[in-house]
């Protein structure tokens, strides 16, 4: 059996119930083959693919907290720290209730690769909690952060470990982590980012997810013979990385007709106007139907169906797995020229690879998602200096990162003859790095 298959086989093993973490873990170590292959007998001796697929630690803790009625209520926090050996351990918190140990160690596990793609020196990480911020006071939420951090504070520092915004977690929940943690510690540190910016966050950090996932699509597109502009997008989710997405595909000259949350989606032809959008989203926190009641020339429907509509080009930004085989066959029959994930996984195995045989361009999550965490590393970066840059340093350093990114896979693609797999490319030249740091370390 191949190094690969065994490795495979012992993960589905060792972490039975945990489907998104078998899933991300054959997406990476079967595009690796040709890699483990050409260097096998270093790695197998080296043990490198089964390090690498057991994180260095994980928490699991009782969060308690009291709710506005005076009930105690009890949610089970996370924090996995897979893999310091490139940097500090990096990557968000989400607070979903779907959360669990198989779904934070997948997103544990891609920002491992993720965090080399940057070319910074950031480890991966991950965690969060059952906790639906949805529906909840702001003292419930605060409630809820302060005990959080109560326990995740003896495992994370500006130098260990240093989470971030997901799912959920946005500048609000931010605040408040970070208040308990200097309560707790003593120490006024960059131990969070995504903080605001009255107290260490950068400039662009809130729309930089969003911002570098159009940098590298616009660069995949224009090496492929296109241009964006011009160009009708779907967009799914209704976030913080499906706003500003379509804030900068429009700033771009495309034309975003979609966005979707857990309960519905819009099609709004005249393309979604982004002021609306964050108003209902960011201010209101209310659903996409108060949205479409306050636009003419929107479309609300109830459910999944974002990838029905006729597109040049599809931005998952939602969650994991809501592109399915179906999905990609419509995009296919409607012309769509490329996928771009910015969400974590939120392509199927199966639509992947269907997307990939019909030649639509595909830029997995790990590659096109990069610019949030990457810019939270300047914000490290600036923590560290005691500076704060401009705008438009931040941006176009993220400009320069997101382009450099979208190379450095293509050419690793190239390097091992499957020029166009941005999917090998990604996980190629991300694992490489982590590779030979690891080794170099020794056996820990
Ligand atoms: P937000 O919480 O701001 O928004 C999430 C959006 O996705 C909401 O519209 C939400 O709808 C929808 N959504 C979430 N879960 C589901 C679900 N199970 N089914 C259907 N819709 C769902 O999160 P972000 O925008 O920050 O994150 C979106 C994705 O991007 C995630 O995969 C995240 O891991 C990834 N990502 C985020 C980065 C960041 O910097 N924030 C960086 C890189 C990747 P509803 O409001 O109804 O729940
Ligand atoms: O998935 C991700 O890369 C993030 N949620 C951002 C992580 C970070 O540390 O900014």
């Amino acid at each position: 059996m191949s190094y690969v298959d065994e490795v495979l086989e012992r993960v589905i093993a060792k972490n039975p119930a945990e489907p998104e973490f078998h899933q991300a873990a054959k997406e990476v170590l079967n595009s690796l083959r040709p890699v483990i292959e050409a260097n096998e007998e270093l790695y197998r001796k080296e043990a490198l693919l089964e390090r690498l697929t057991e994180p260095d630690r994980q928490f699991k803790f009782r969060v308690p907290w009291v709710d506005d009625k005076g009930q105690v209520q009890v949610n089970t926090g996370y924090r996995v720290q897979f893999n310091n050996s490139i940097g500090p351990y990096k990557g968000g918190l989400r607070l979903h209730p779907s959360v669990n140990l198989g779904i934070i160690k997948f997103l544990g596990f891609e920002q491992i690769f993720k965090n080399s793609l940057t070319g910074l020196p950031i480890g991966g990480g991950k965690g969060g909690s059952d906790f639906d911020p949805k529906g909840k006071s702001d003292r419930e939420v605060m409630a809820f952060c302060q005990s959080f951090m109560t326990e995740l504070c003896k495992y994370i520092g500006a130098d260990t470990d240093v989470p971030a915004g997901d799912i959920g977690t946005g500048a609000r929940e931010i605040g408040y982590m970070f208040g308990q943690f200097k309560k707790i510690r003593g120490t006024y540190e960059g131990v969070l980012t995504g903080k605001g910016l009255s107290y260490g966050g950068s400039l662009a950090r809130t729309e930089a997810t969003g911002y570098g996932l159009l940098y590298l699509t616009e660069e995949m597109l224009k090496c492929n013979g296109h241009d964006l502009k011009g160009k009708t997008v779907c967009v799914s989710g209704s976030g913080n990385v499906a706003i500003y997405a379509t804030q900068k595909a429009h700033q771009l000259g495309a034309k975003v007709v979609t966005v979707s949350d857990s309960t519905g989606w819009v099609y709004d032809p005249e393309g979604i106007d982004v002021a609306l959008l964050k108003e209902v989203k960011e201010v209101k926190r209310a659903r996409l139907t108060e949205y479409a009641a306050a636009r003419p020339s929107a479309e609300y429907h109830e459910g999944r169906g974002v990838w029905t509509v006729k597109c040049d080009v599809a931005l998952p930004c939602a969650t994991q797995n809501e592109l399915l085989l179906d999905d990609a066959k419509a995009l296919v029959a409607n012309g769509c020229i490329a996928v771009a994930e910015g969400a974590n996984m939120p392509t199927t195995l199966e639509a992947t690879e269907y997307l990939q045989q019909n030649k639509v361009l595909f830029a997995p999550g790990k590659a096109a998602n990069a610019g949030g965490v990457a810019t939270s590393a300047l914000e490290m970066s600036q923590n560290s200096e005691r500076l704060s840059w401009t705008f438009e340093e931040v941006d176009s350093k993220l400009q320069g990162i997101m382009v450099n990114i979208f190379h450095n896979l293509d050419d690793a693609a190239k390097r091992y003859g499957k020029e166009g797999d941005y999917v090998a490319g990604a996980n190629i030249a991300g694992f490489e790095k982590v590779a030979e740091a690891m080794i170099a370390q020794g056996v820990c």
